[in-house]
């Protein structure tokens, strides 16, 4: 990793279904995100939050489908945001709701390719948010980024051109515990590797993480994290729209994110899906901070003392 941390704000609430998830950005600002990095050693930047794009007609035949025009202005500023970040640093998407990935992946994915360099995501969700604009039924597009990165069907004529798919096989989600039926489909008609939560009680997390870091390391790969907080257990991050009982522990996930510092091979970070309304005193916020910091190289023997 770089010495230096971006840090991009994406207020990014249309492809939810609630308001909210636009007031992310300051809440991870004033949960102290960039104060961690500091600490850690990091040279940090924050470049404020990036702006959508000129909004343009366009109307999708599934009636369902709303906020499409945005989702398309938002995916341009954002990919471009990202390819130029990651010539840079490491850098850091505060959301904003999980339609800011379709933008960042897809501008992550452009800087692999450009350095020839192979690109994984890690997906750490409830959800696959693999819908297709055909397929979504809410119509809420924070369903839809990951069809969208990976080429799948019907996004062509709707959405920004991509430069460079990511390949569905070095896609790896672990945490699912909602998913649709349209979405199981695709998921293994396409080749995503999927880890739902019982696989996480069966197996434990981490052997999971540990076989895909090894692909990227025999690839010699670049590793994109996204995170929504709903991948969290509930009772320890209410501040989010889409809670579904049975998430990640508080250890699994820090295990997660050590794991991932361990490895060397992330290069960016979604923080995703926050939605401070609905928090309690900002703890949501502050756990994402938290495992934001583990990611970039906190160890336990120097965690703050908290209470969360
Ligand atoms: N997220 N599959 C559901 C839908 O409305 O398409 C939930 C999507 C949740 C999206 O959590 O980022
Ligand atoms: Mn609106
Ligand atoms: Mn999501
Ligand atoms: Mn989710």
């Amino acid at each position: 990793m770089t010495d230096k941390c971006i840090l991009i704000g994406a207020p990014v609430q249309d492809g939810a279904g609630r308001l909210g998830c636009e007031m992310g950005p300051s809440a991870y600002r004033a949960a102290g995100l960039r104060e961690a990095l500091t600490d850690l050693g990091f040279v940090v930047e924050d470049r404020g939050n990036v702006a959508p794009g000129p909004a343009c007609d366009i109307v999708h035949p599934n009636v369902a489908v709303h906020h499409l025009p945005e989702f398309h202005a938002w995916t341009r500023s954002l990919a471009e945001a990202a390819f130029q970040a990651s010539g840079e640093g490491v850098p850091i998407f505060l959301g904003g709701d999980h339609s800011l990935s379709a933008g960042t992946i897809a501008g992550l994915s452009r800087r692999a390719k450009a350095e020839s360099r192979e690109f994984f995501v890690l997906w750490l969700d409830a959800h696959p948010d693999f819908h297709t604009l055909e397929t979504t039924t809410s119509g809420n597009l924070h369903g839809t980024p990951m069809a969208y990165v990976t080429g799948q069907h019907g996004f062509g004529s709707f959405m920004p051109p991509l430069e460079a798919p990511v390949k569905p096989e070095n896609v790896c989600m672990i945490g699912l515990r909602s998913v649709d039926p349209a979405e199981r489909n695709a998921l293994r008609e396409a080749g995503v590797l999927v880890h739902d939560m019982r696989a996480v009680d069966e197996q434990g997390i981490a052997p999971l993480i540990r076989r895909f870091l090894e692909r990227v390391d025999a690839a010699d790969g670049v590793l994109h994290v996204s995170l929504d907080v709903d991948f969290l257990e509930p009772a320890i991050a209410p501040g989010v729209g889409t809670t579904v009982p049975g998430g990640a522990t508080f250890r699994e996930a820090h295990l997660v994110m050590e794991m991932l510092h361990d490895c060397g091979a992330v290069r960016s970070l979604d923080l995703v899906e926050l939605n401070p309304f609905l928090d309690e005193r900002g703890r949501t916020a502050l756990l994402m901070v938290d495992l934001a910091a583990s990611l970039m190289g906190r160890r336990i023997l120097d965690r703050p003392t908290r209470s969360f």
